[in-house]
């Protein structure tokens, strides 16, 4: 055998190897099913009620907007969640004379199997703004079925909260299913509240929560690993 035929079959299996184990996490591809579940890409102006939805994401109530952790304006402080970037802000005020909320969906998440259980997983955040007066929770409907997250304090005036992850487990009841969140107060007045970093997946394997369980990096080392020794390989046989 030659060394550059060695080197290539070197390769080849190293690719099988690698297809194999990405294979087995074969639910990841849905991760792309989620059109910009981190909420990126918007480029208008951040530091104010933007009233803005970033891409693949569509205004369903209010005027939610893209906010980041340099977010600042009148009295908000916010941190950046675990993906970082842009957020979507939504004010819930569930209490007001007509009651007031702020939604935003995404469609055409597709290739589902109908009765399979998914994770839907993201981080909340909460902050104090001159306008802030109550807790809020996001109501999160994923096809026909919908979930509260847990319940978030309205900090002090000027603490950044720090972000904190939510796990809902969904049945599908259609290959196509739409995502909407809706934010809500937990009291009646008004709630100022942060989402961000969505996951659609089978139940357990975000890679990002918890982050002590990473399938992901652990396969790219062993494909780094991989082409390392086959291109040690071939210099030791030069
Ligand atoms: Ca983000
Ligand atoms: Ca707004």
């Amino acid at each position: 055998m030659t060394t550059s035929s060695r080197y290539k079959n070197t390769i080849a299996a190293v690719a099988v190897a690698s297809m194999s184990l990405l294979s087995t996490n074969a639910s990841a591809a849905l991760l792309d099913a989620f059109a910009n579940g981190g909420f990126e890409g918007y480029t208008g102006n951040t530091n104010s009620f933007n009233s803005a939805t970033p891409p693949g994401w569509t205004t369903t109530a209010g005027t939610p907007d893209v906010f980041n952790a340099s977010t600042t304006f009148s009295g908000f402080a916010w941190k950046s969640s675990s993906t970082g970037g842009d957020f979507l802000h939504g004010i819930g005020w569930d209490g007001r004379s007509s009651p007031y909320v702020e939604s935003a969906l995404q469609v055409g998440l597709t290739g589902l199997d109908i009765g399979k259980q998914y994770e839907i997983s993201f981080e909340q955040s909460i902050s104090n703004s001159v306008f802030s007066e109550a807790g809020g929770y996001w109501e999160v409907i994923f096809g026909t079925e919908s979930h509260n997250s847990d319940d978030m304090l309205l900090p002090a005036s000027g603490v950044a909260v720090d972000w904190t992850w939510q796990t809902m487990i969904f049945t599908a009841t259609s290959e196509i299913q739409t995502l909407e969140v809706v934010a809500h107060s937990t009291l009646g007045p008004r709630a100022d509240i942060g989402i961000d970093s969505f996951f659609l997946g089978d139940p357990g394997t975000n890679p990002n929560n918890p982050p002590s369980d990473v399938p992901l990096p652990s396969t790219l080392a062993l494909v780094g690993l991989g082409l390392l020794l086959a291109g040690r390989r071939r210099r030791k046989a030069q």
